[in-house]
């Protein structure tokens, strides 16, 4: 898949940091550079790399494969269909598959302590996985150099001289090291340094909403067995109504946990903040409070509260992701999201594939192929983004709440009642492709008729079923197979 097509003669586009390759050996496609090999750039050098691109990547961090992995965000995500299908056009389904664990339902811990597994779909087709963000960024690093993509580690974007198509990087020993790229695509995250470079060419429209809401994350490690210390196939989470703890399982048998609060407390309400609970022995508190059942499986709570960073959290939106045909943006540099419905990365390998599928049709026209892509995509990256704010008041306050329950019923029954028709949009979201903005809409229908037959019932038996069947048949087409 990686050969260079031979016998094309020319290459008007060849850049001269070819070096000393072949010019009449290169394919008519043009060099791609990215920035960031995190899970979404090494993801798109991996899938450009083997459909023949000739791809360099420069990432800001060393090497994991030799240095280890250095984290900053989550340890773990949950992976879902999209996820999947990314990695499956990437050839490495069966590599991930033996790292990931399957997670059939979120398991909540409420404050008495008992605890009750929430299914999320009908059975163990449709689940989703935890897997390491190391691992999988280091599977998808050794695709993306199998594939024939060279990466560049240590070295961070510092600037760009757009007039000269010129990047210049700077290492951690202060060096600094220029490049000459025709062709720019940004995966370098939410504080992505392609995207401020080329907001100083031109206006992009950048507006980054912040939730007043941050994160910590802590462990709890296996068992002296080696087992876990909770039920292992689920995502384990404690609402508390305006903060939350979420845990998922790591292979080696441990969980990480994850700490959502208010960074400003309101005592009024007697809720807790990072700005009250500020170090370790504050935890202690208000997990011995609240979240009494984990207290005892976290050994080092005080430890790596006062050692991990708190994190912060927010939307990010931009009205352009592109310049010309030179620069575009992908993955979280264009589109960060909270991190509540688990689809940030997600959303990303879907931008990936779009983005290869694209440019393999492209030509040298890359700028309609920009264009095509942000046309696209943004719709989508909106409406999961409008979802994963939503999602996170359902998981720290609804699930505890008896209206909601309800809802969540009849959406079950309806479900069964109308397939293809009247499906849940966790499901949508989670377990089809089906564009997140069609997931968005039609999830917005489905939730006004949950809402016009549960109006002041209190159980499944009261609501009107003929009038449900009214409903979807009026305002929900079936849905394509
Ligand atoms: P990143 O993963 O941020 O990678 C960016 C890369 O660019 C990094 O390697 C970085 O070192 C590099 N870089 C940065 N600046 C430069 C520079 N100047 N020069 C060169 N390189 C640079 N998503 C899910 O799908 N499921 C989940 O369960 C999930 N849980 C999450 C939990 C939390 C707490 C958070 C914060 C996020 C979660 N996400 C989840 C979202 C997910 O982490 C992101 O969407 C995903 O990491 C985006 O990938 P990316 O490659 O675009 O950016
Ligand atoms: C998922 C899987 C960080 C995180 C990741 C997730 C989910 C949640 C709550 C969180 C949403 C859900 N969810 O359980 O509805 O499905 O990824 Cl907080």
């Amino acid at each position: 898949m990686n050969g260079h097509p031979s016998g094309e003669s020319g290459c008007g586009q060849c850049p001269e940091s070819h070096g000393k390759r072949d010019c009449y050996t290169l394919p008519m496609k043009p060099e791609i550079t990215l920035i960031g090999a995190g899970l979404v750039g090494a993801l798109a050098a991996a899938l450009l790399a083997q459909r023949g691109f000739a791809v360099t990547v420069f990432e800001r961090r060393p090497d994991p494969r030799i240095h280890g992995f250095i984290g900053g965000r989550s340890i773990n995500l949950a992976l879902a269909e999209r996820g999947w299908h990314g990695l499956r056009v990437a050839g490495l389904q069966d590599r991930i598959g033996e790292l990931a664990v399957m997670m059939r339902g979120r398991m909540v811990h409420h404050l008495d302590g008992h605890t009750e597994l929430l299914r999320y779909g009908r059975d163990d087709s449709e689940v989703i996985w935890s897997v390491s963000r190391g691992a999988l960024n280091m599977a998808l690093l050794d695709a993306a150099e199998q594939a024939g993509a060279r990466i560049h580690f240590g070295q961070r974007l510092d600037g760009v001289d757009w007039k000269t198509s010129t990047l210049r990087f700077a290492d951690d020993a202060g060096s600094t090291r220029t490049h000459v790229a025709p062709v720019v695509i940004g995966a370098d995250g939410a504080g992505s340094a392609l995207r401020t470079a080329m907001a100083a060419h031109s206006a992009l429209g950048e507006r980054f909403e912040p939730l007043e809401h941050g994160y910590k994350e802590l462990e709890i490690p296996a068992r002296n067995d080696g087992g876990f210390a909770m039920e292992p196939n689920a995502l384990h989470i404690w609402p508390r109504g305006n903060y939350m703890c979420i845990a998922l399982p790591n292979a080696e048998g441990s969980f990480t946990v994850t700490l959502f609060m208010p960074n400003h407390s309101s005592l009024d309400q007697g809720n807790p903040g990072f700005d009250t609970v500020r170090n370790g022995a504050d935890a202690h508190a208000l997990f011995a409070r609240d979240f009494a059942d984990a207290l005892p499986l976290i050994p080092d709570l005080e430890t790596d509260f006062d050692a991990n960073p708190t994190g912060i959290l927010g939307t990010l939106y931009l009205d352009r992701w592109h310049l010309h045909g030179c620069a575009l943006l992908i993955g979280d540099a264009a589109h960060a999201i909270v991190p509540f419905h688990g689809q940030g990365m997600n959303c990303g390998f879907e931008d990936a594939v779009e983005l290869a599928d694209l440019l393999q049709d492209a030509g040298n026209d890359l700028e309609t192929a920009f264009v095509q892509f942000q046309h696209r995509r943004k719709p989508n990256a909106d409406a999961i983004a409008a979802m994963a704010l939503e999602n996170y008041v359902e998981m720290r306050d609804s699930v505890a709440d008896a209206h909601f329950l309800l809802m969540r019923a009849l959406e079950r029954q309806l479900a069964a009642r109308k397939p293809g028709r009247f499906v849940p949009r966790y499901w949508m979201v989670t377990f089809s492709r089906l564009p997140y903005s069609v997931a968005f809409e039609r999830g917005e229908i489905q939730a006004a008729i949950l809402r016009e037959l549960t109006a002041n019932k209190t159980s499944l038996d009261q609501v009107d079923l003929a009038l449900a069947d009214r409903l979807i048949g009026e305002r929900l087409s079936p849905l394509a197979a």
